[in-house]
């Protein structure tokens, strides 16, 4: 019961904060990404593909989540964005008070499209609201087509799916055609995109359609 009662505690304290988070958002007319995913899913490689065709038309600010490094900060660091590390030192997930910290470390007003990538995990992450506009959910074909269910309040929250490593595809029994079915049943609202961030198939698409978002409230 204990238990319970803290866990409650926790979260409402977490919304507290990401309307914060939101407010100030709002303020300086950023157009901000949650992106989740487990470890490996390619959530940086696909960030790194949006940074490359986006960054001449809008100015892109990273919030880079991580255990313990700052190898993904470093990789964002190179294409010449403002990019800020969380280290969580064992945290499963990104939480908003410690998200809105590391934001003042960035030029938020001078920021059109800010992505937060998340800890590497389908579970934690989902229920820790940042402030964010969007939830974006990446997961590998190599994850299989049981992921929607086995973990299905990450499913219900995203409101995008990137289906990462298309390229990958015939090497794996995932069946792109039952997860759309599947997912018409968790989360009919959630637009699936699948993409491949090794080759750039699907990537033009997922951009144009970010950049009309982005200018929408830019
Ligand atoms: N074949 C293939 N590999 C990919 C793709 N996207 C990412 N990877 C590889 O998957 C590994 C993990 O990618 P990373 O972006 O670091 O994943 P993250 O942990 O989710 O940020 C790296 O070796 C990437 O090169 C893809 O579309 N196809
Ligand atoms: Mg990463």
């Amino acid at each position: 019961m204990a238990r319970i009662d803290l866990v409650t505690g926790l979260l409402d304290a977490n919304s507290v904060m990401a309307q914060r988070n939101k407010d100030v958002f709002k303020e300086n007319k950023n157009y901000v990404i949650n992106l989740m995913g487990v470890p490996g899913c390619g959530k940086t490689t696909v960030l790194e593909r949006v940074i490359a065709a986006l960054k001449e038309k809008v100015t892109i600010g990273v919030v880079e989540g991580d255990l313990y490094t700052t190898k993904d900060a470093e990789r964002i660091n190179g294409y010449g964005i403002a990019t800020v590390q969380i280290n969580t030192v064992g945290e499963c997930h990104l939480d908003a008070a410690t998200v809105g910290k590391a934001c003042l470390d960035l030029s938020l007003k001078d920021i059109d499209l800010l992505v937060i990538e998340n800890i590497g995990n389908l579970v934690c992450p989902a229920e820790f609201e940042l402030g964010e506009d969007v939830k974006v959910l990446v997961l590998s074909v190599a994850e299989g087509n049981d992921k929607p269910w086995k973990y299905p309040l990450m499913f219900r929250k995203a409101n995008i799916i990137i289906v990462n490593k298309m390229d990958l595809i015939s090497y794996t029994d995932f069946d792109i055609e039952q997860f759309k079915t599947d997912m018409k049943e968790i989360n009919p609202e959630a637009e699936v995109w699948p993409v491949s961030a090794r080759t750039g198939a699907g990537i033009r698409e997922l951009t144009e359609w970010l950049y009309t978002r982005v200018k929408r409230i830019a």
